[in-house]
């Protein structure tokens, strides 16, 4: 159980919301450990949560103001950016001025930049990086539901006889929750389906595993109704509670599920599995959401619990999970361009007219939506608007057509970012840039998939002259002429605005009620405990749905009737891929924290294209080779990884590389702006690109105990414990390696050691100081050959024998990271393997520890077993 000292609060990353025990050390750092009263982990922590506590620490955090690079007071600073919004909106009008905000902000930080901007600015030009990640869903809640409300719970997983993951990596991207599943499964047998274009670390787990083409759910979902409807399935009274099912099934009869191009086997499994059980939990995630018909596929999803009745009710539900710490939260405060605060609607006057009066509003509130992200940075780069402050998010990454992102925040007249680090793609960008307090040193609340409202709460002190997120904001808005409105002096003041809004706005009648947690003072806000909404202050606490009523205004839900539609993009002779993009295990989207932890560095070091062997073979790739993907929007260059986990004509690479740490792999940069019609969300999972062998003239391997950064064409860059390591390679071959290696590392007086093999090309350099190795590079006309990780071991150490790039012959090479945890490579998991005949994930942990501590890497292990027992099988 917890200590004294203990400091309750909630994991940063993903929608989870995993409770934290937070002990500071003494020394500016924070020991973390799992909260093991906390309804979302119990005591559970994924990798990332584990290595919370690796990612802090001083080194590149922006510690104050700065105004065109220079450092400046924060009066100064905050007087500039009020008076550059103030002037842009008296000479251009409200709608020339955004804010582009984040999924991760604190709920109180989000309340004061959607005030500030619907209510007193007088724009709805606020959108969040929401939009590229849950637009989808909340827009397919409102069209079957009337809200954007989320029936279900974590416990619903737990108690389903089936569960079925529909474009969701959870293994990966929501493991604590993956883990509760899996556990579950041990007890009582859940059956567990993912639908996915790809093979994931998910599908170990999976009793069946649908390959179905990209972009064809709702050809998938559309047959399943139909098959609901055969099979008599559709819940008896359903007239009673919902509209639209014949027209819906109408519709889907229309269809042709051959599209998914999944086998008619398997299509039935599904369906059986599928009819035949009534606790059945859909999960769905980015595969569904980042599509131009993203909400048309989550409201496939829904239409078939609507028709079966199985929602509201305990072990059975739709379930989007949700991707940021608080992107449920920005929701409910109204983040996106085309909401209002409390689950309102910007459209309707009544509802307008109940937060302008609340707020005291200086303008009529806007009564349309205002650009969302796409139009946003189109509207950035085609001059209309003309001050735009992005505030926890990094869009000149993460946004389709990222280049054009980035050039249209480039010629912006006037950016601001606040960030916790300067050392962005974005931040570079800024005019004035402004230092946030970050997680650990800032306080508030934030909700996760499941409606459950938790703390966090700062554990360390600000560090050099940060503030946080909503005290800049509420700076402004008090600097811009509305010291009244924005005079708050705590974030418990604001979450007491804010719940006292949610009551005003139950006159309305919509989904969510925080009543409940009106009237805090500021201990009992303090002492919050993990609270899930609704939080009613009278009435019963039942869940959403278990009553048959809904939130249209005839108490109804809808069924749609829906069409598959193929991806925006098609392909063809000069762009025959179709490119799927998404998460690995141990990083978190721009790698700005978790790449601060070498182990988290370690499972994954460089961006990669996985790309199916056939495709491979024919073109010529060899192993390792990189290779160059072009899209009509840009270029990026990535390793390529031989896998058939992605099938023939299609390819997939991770979103985390950013200018930092290998320029020449954003992904974004070719992905095109197609949004869903009605969502506004990019179809970010299926454009299409040309691959081809990139031609390096050479390949580099390089590790340093300083930092560098290279100007070759390629290079991608990790913390090790030790410094650095870095991949390279370049069109073309300096005539003078050793000079080359000097200025790469900057290290011109060093002692050099120089090995080169004239016959195979290869040179092998390295740089001693005073006997210790500071770096080493190895140079390749084809990909280097080296044991990766033991040469990143070396700097700061004697290492007379570097130049082998071998471990001396006496000891094994454990091969990549698998385990973060407990640092346990590829190879020593297969050795033992073979050698102790380990049978099970279990006992490769008791052997070696692998998988013990916080499980993520599980499926990646039975993977491994799997393999290896198959082999043995065929020998
Ligand atoms: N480790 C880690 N975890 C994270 C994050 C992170 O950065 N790193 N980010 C968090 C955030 S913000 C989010 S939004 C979530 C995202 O969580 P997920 O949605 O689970 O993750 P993704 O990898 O984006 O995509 C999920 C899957 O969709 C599949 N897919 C692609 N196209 C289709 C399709 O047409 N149909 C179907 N059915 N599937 C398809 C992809 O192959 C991919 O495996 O993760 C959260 N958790
Ligand atoms: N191709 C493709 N593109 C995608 C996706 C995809 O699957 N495929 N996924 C999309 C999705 S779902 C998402 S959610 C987005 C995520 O994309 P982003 O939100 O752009 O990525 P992050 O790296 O999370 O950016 C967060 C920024 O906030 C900073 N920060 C950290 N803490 C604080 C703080 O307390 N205050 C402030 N002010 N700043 C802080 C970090 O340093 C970082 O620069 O990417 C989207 N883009
Ligand atoms: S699953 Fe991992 S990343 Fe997600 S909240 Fe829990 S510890 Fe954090
Ligand atoms: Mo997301």
């Amino acid at each position: 159980m917890s200590g004294g000292c203990d400091i309750r609060s909630t994991c940063p990353y993903c929608g989870v919301g995993c409770g934290v025990l937070l002990r500071p050390d003494g020394d500016g750092g924070l020991q973390v450990r799992g909260d093991p009263d906390h309804p979302a982990n119990f005591g559970k922590l994924c990798s990332k949560g584990s290595a919370l506590g690796e990612t802090l620490g001083m080194q590149g955090r922006l510690l104050t103001p700065q105004i065109n690079g220079e450092a400046a007071e924060w009066d100064e600073t905050l007087d500039l950016v009020a008076d550059r919004f103030t002037a842009t909106i008296a000479e251009h009008g409200p709608d020339s001025v955004a804010f582009y905000v984040s999924g991760q902000l604190l709920t109180e930080d989000y309340y004061v930049a959607n005030k500030l901007m619907k209510g007193f600015v007088g724009s709805a030009n606020i959108d969040t990086n929401s939009r590229l990640c849950m637009a989808s869903t909340v827009a397919g809640h409102k069209r079957a539901f009337g809200t954007d409300t989320v029936p279900g719970t974590y416990q619903d997983l737990e108690e389903a006889d089936l569960v079925v993951l529909v474009g969701s990596n959870l293994a990966w991207c929501h493991p604590v929750l993956h883990q509760r599943l899996l556990t579950a499964r041990a007890k009582h047998g859940t059956r567990i389906v993912v639908i996915d274009p790809r093979r994931t670390a998910t599908c170990d787990a999976a009793d069946l595993h649908l390959a179905l083409q990209p972009g064809t759910d709702v050809a998938l979902f559309n047959h399943l109704l139909t098959q609901i409807d055969a099979a008599g399935m559709v819940a008896p009274d359903l007239d009673a509670t919902v509209t639209g099912f014949a027209a819906a099934l109408a519709a889907a009869r229309v269809g042709d599920v051959s599209e998914t191009g999944l086998s008619p086997d398997d299509i039935a499994t599904f369906c059986k599995m599928w009819t035949r059980t009534e606790k059945v939990v859909t999960v769905f995630s980015q595969g569904v959401n980042q599509s131009s018909s993203g909400t048309d596929k989550v409201n496939a999803i829904l239409n078939c619990h609507l028709a079966t009745g199985r929602i509201g009710r305990p072990g059975m539900g739709p379930f989007s999970v949700t991707g940021q710490p608080n992107a449920m939260g920005g929701r409910e405060v109204g983040g996106l361009a085309n909401m209002l605060a409390c689950h309102l609607d910007l459209e309707n006057a009544a509802h307008r007219k109940t937060v302008g009066e609340f707020w005291n509003a200086a303008a009529p509130l806007p009564d349309t939506a205002g650009l969302k992200a796409v139009d946003m940075f189109r509207a950035v780069g085609d001059g209309r608007i003309k001050a735009l402050w992005v505030i926890h998010t990094n869009p000149a990454v993460t946004m389709p057509d990222a280049d054009a992102v980035r050039d249209a925040i480039a010629n912006c007249p006037f950016v601001v970012v606040s960030d916790i680090t300067g050392e962005t793609d974005t931040a570079r960008l800024a005019d004035v840039l402004l230092p946030a307090t970050g997680w650990g040193e800032k306080s508030g609340t934030v909700t996760n998939s499941d409606r459950t409202i938790s703390r966090q709460r700062a554990a360390l002190p600000a560090p050099g002259s940060a503030r946080p997120d909503w005290q800049i904001l509420t700076q402004v808005g008090q600097r811009m002429g509305w010291a009244d409105a924005f005079s708050w002096s705590s974030p418990a003041e604001i979450f007491a605005e804010y719940a006292a809004l949610a009551t005003a706005a139950l006159q309305h009648g919509r989904d969510f009620d925080i009543s409940g947690l009106t009237g805090m003072d500021d201990a009992a806000y303090d002492a919050l405990p993990p609270t899930r909404w609704p939080a009613r202050a009278q009435g019963s606490q039942q869940r959403f749905f278990a009553d048959g009523r809904y939130f249209h205004t005839d108490g109804k839900a809808k069924m749609l009737p829906l069409t598959q539609r193929a991806p925006a993009a098609r392909t063809g002779p000069k762009y025959p891929f179709r490119l799927n993009t998404g998460r690995i295990r141990d990083q978190w989207h721009t790698m700005t924290r978790t790449a601060r932890a070498p182990r988290l560095s370690a499972h994954l070091a460089e961006p990669f294209l996985d790309i199916n062997p056939a495709d491979a073979a024919a073109m010529g790739l060899q192993p390792a080779a990189l290779v160059q993907v072009r899209s009509p929007q840009g270029r990026a260059i990535f390793r390529a990884r031989h896998t058939d986990a992605v099938a023939a004509g299609q390819v997939f690479a991770p979103i985390h590389w950013t200018g930092e740490t290998a320029p020449a792999a954003r992904v974004d940069a070719v992905i095109p702006s197609a949004n869903d019609p009605i969502s506004g969300q990019p179809e970010t999972k299926a454009a299409v690109v040309a691959v081809e062998p990139f031609n390096a003239a050479w390949y580099g391997f390089a590790v340093s105990a300083q930092p560098l950064t290279p100007n070759c064409t390629y290079w991608a860059r990790v913390r090790t414990e030790q410094g650095w390591r870095m991949e390279l390679a370049g069109l073309d071959a300096p005539d003078d390696w050793e000079q080359m290696a000097r200025d790469l590392f900057g290290l011109q007086d060093a002692e050099i050691q120089h090995a080169s093999d004239p016959a195979r090309g290869t040179h092998r350099i390295a740089f001693h100081q005073e006997g210790i190795l500071q770096a080493a590079l190895f140079l390749s006309p084809s990909p280097v050959i080296a044991m990766r990780d033991y040469v990143a071991g070396l700097p700061g150490t004697e290492a007379p024998q570097v130049l082998s790039g071998r471990r001396p012959g006496d000891q094994p090479d454990p091969g990549p990271i698998l385990c973060a945890c407990l640092s346990v490579g590829v190879n020593t998991i297969t050795t033992a393997i073979e050698k102790q005949q380990l049978l099970s994930v279990e006992a490769i942990g008791t052997a070696l520890g692998a998988g013990t501590n916080c499980g993520s890497c599980r499926p990646e292990i039975a993977e491994l077993l799997a393999r290896a027992t198959a082999q043995v099988a065929a020998e």
